[in-house]
């Protein structure tokens, strides 16, 4: 069954002219580690590719290979034409911020959805899903090596950032003996250990972290949902101006609670908005099916949402559809 799939999607890129790759706006460094290793792979064959993501590249990935030829005009899919468009890591085309572009082409390309979120629509032609996968990287490791594709050490270290991003570090619910397996033939295959820590691990600037302090000062228990929660306004963001990537990262921290059930975050944005990030290490707890109920989605153990309203409005939305 996986077989089949691994083999039709490696065809239809294969015999593509040319290929668009999207890892998911805001990308993290599984998004971009998958987008990258695809790419690297389409160039060691010829297959023109081009990887587009909606919003900049996080200056701390930008050391993956291919990062510096990741595109954020939005006229390239205007410029050209693609035989395969290739999602990466999103549960959704408007999740990916790939769907006012795909539904504007005046042609149809084939579809390819590789992802590893349980919400995912498959909203693809060829749909890879492997929910149980710890990394939409990790599903890539198995893709390259069913197809017998060889990983080159670019790839490796594209993949490895990948897992890394999305086990924190191996540690967190989504590690599991088949990714410690891959990451050790990651290694195994060149993949530079170093840089990924040095760029995705020790990214954190002094003002940075002053800026986690205040937000941690802020934890609170809500003892009826069993939910610890904390809050970034937009004031806090201009008194201590970090790049966007610097802020985020908070929320798995709050992994190292030993008290209540689930951390949430919220962080106000511009244009009226709260994007909320929910952390659980409970084995009974799905945040998932929260975020679900507020709009959002992701993993059992990390999940995401966007809803319209302040930060105390927000909060009082999150309670209600936890308690329900
Ligand atoms: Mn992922």
């Amino acid at each position: 069954m996986l077989e089949r799939i691994v083999q039709r999607i490696c065809g239809a890129i294969e015999s593509a002219g040319r290929v668009m790759i999207v890892p998911h706006q805001y990308p993290d460094g599984d998004a971009l580690g998958a987008a990258t290793a695809l790419a690297a792979w389409c160039s060691s064959r010829q297959i023109i590719c081009t990887v587009f993501c909606a919003t900049p590249i996080p200056y701390t990935l930008r050391f993956l290979p291919f990062a510096e030829s990741i595109t954020s005009d939005p006229e390239v899919w205007e410029r050209e034409r693609y035989d395969a468009v290739v999602i990466v890591d999103s549960g959704d085309p408007v999740y990916a911020g790939a769907e006012p572009f795909l539904s504007a082409l005046p042609y149809r390309p084939i579809l390819i959805n590789i992802d590893h979120h349980p919400t995912n629509t498959r909203f693809g032609d060829l749909n890879l899903v492997v929910p149980a996968a710890s990394s939409t990287s990790e599903i890539l490791y198995t893709f390259f090596t069913l197809n017998k594709i060889p990983i080159s050490a670019a790839m490796a270290t594209s993949l490895m950032t990948g897992l890394i991003t999305d086990t924190g570090t191996f540690t967190n619910s989504a590690t599991s003996r088949l990714s410690l397996a891959v990451g050790g033939e990651l290694i195994k295959k060149g993949a530079d250990l170093k840089t990924i820590k040095r760029s995705v691990l020790s990214d954190k600037s002094i003002e940075a972290l002053k800026l986690w302090g205040i937000i941690l000062s802020r934890l609170e228990l809500e003892p009826e949902t069993g939910i610890a929660y904390t809050y970034f306004k937009r004031h806090d963001l201009e008194k201590h101006p970090v790049k966007e990537e610097e802020a985020d990262g908070i929320a798995n921290l709050l992994n190292y609670l030993s008290e209540g059930r689930a951390a949430l975050v919220l962080k106000e944005r511009d244009g009226g908005t709260v994007k909320g990030s929910f952390r659980t290490t409970r084995d009974d707890l799905d945040v998932s099916a929260w975020a679900k109920k507020l709009g959002g989605g992701g993993h059992k153990k990390a999940a995401g949402f966007t809803v319209a309203g302040t930060v105390e409005e927000v909060l009082e939305k999150v309670l209600a559809a936890v308690r329900d």
